[in-house]
């Protein structure tokens, strides 16, 4: 995909920061393509005859991070097949990417991203967060055990990821303590001046 026909913003945060809920008010907003690489490698894990079920259900739930073949291919199908059936040309990646290798390689090979959108949340927010979640959710990895292993991923994996980009001067920061709607007006005031549009 070439960056002069097709936008991509990675969007990121630590676990339970909001990422899905302000990709919700984006897409509303402006017609962005949400791809969460945890939803589509959720869907995979639990399609029949793939192979990578069972791996990906071992790295969810220990709060891992699937090797990037597997999750590049995941939102290069996507991306290929949204671009297809709607036109589509401007993407939210959520979720994406959470390891130095992933950001590399999806760069090198899929497409470079326009900016970084960072949600910053202190631990003990998301947490409760996820807790509150888990009790509805069915989500594998909302439950004690697995958040502690979600954060201790994201500041030793996912945050150089984070730093690197904040090194190239393409991350827009949010604080996402306050309600969805807070953030959420911070989100377009900050995307708004880095954009310009
Ligand atoms: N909520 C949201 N915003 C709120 C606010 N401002 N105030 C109060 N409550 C708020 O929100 C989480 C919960 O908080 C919801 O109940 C929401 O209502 C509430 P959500 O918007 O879902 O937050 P999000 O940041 O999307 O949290 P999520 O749990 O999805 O984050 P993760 O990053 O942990 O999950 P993801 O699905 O991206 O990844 C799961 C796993 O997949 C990873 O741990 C990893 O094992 C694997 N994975 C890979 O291996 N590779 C990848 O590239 C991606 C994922
Ligand atoms: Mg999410």
């Amino acid at each position: 995909f070439s960056p002069t026909d097709v936008t991509v913003l990675f969007v990121l945060g630590g676990p339970g920061a909001g990422k899905g809920t302000q990709c919700a008010r984006l897409v509303r907003d402006y017609h962005f393509t949400h791809l969460s690489a945890g939803d589509l490698l959720r869907a995979e894990q639990d399609r029949p005859g793939s192979q990578y079920g069972q791996l990906i259900r071992d790295c969810i739930k220990d709060g891992a991070i699937v090797p990037l073949e597997v999750t590049v291919a995941l939102l290069e199908n996507a991306m290929r097949d949204a671009i297809t059936s709607s036109g589509t040309k401007k993407f939210l990646i959520d979720g994406f990417p959470r390891k130095m290798d992933q950001a590399l390689k999806f760069e090198e090979v899929v497409c470079p991203a326009k900016l970084v959108l960072f949600y910053d949340c202190p631990e003990a927010e998301m947490e409760k967060r996820l807790l509150e979640r888990g009790k509805t959710s069915g989500r594998a990895d909302d439950n004690a055990d697995s958040i502690r292993k979600r954060f201790r991923t994201f500041i030793e994996t996912s945050m150089p990821v984070v730093d690197h980009y904040e090194k190239e001067d393409r991350v827009v920061k949010v604080d996402s303590t306050s309600t969805p709607d807070e953030v959420y007006a911070a989100t377009q005031e900050k995307l708004k001046k880095a954009l310009g549009d």
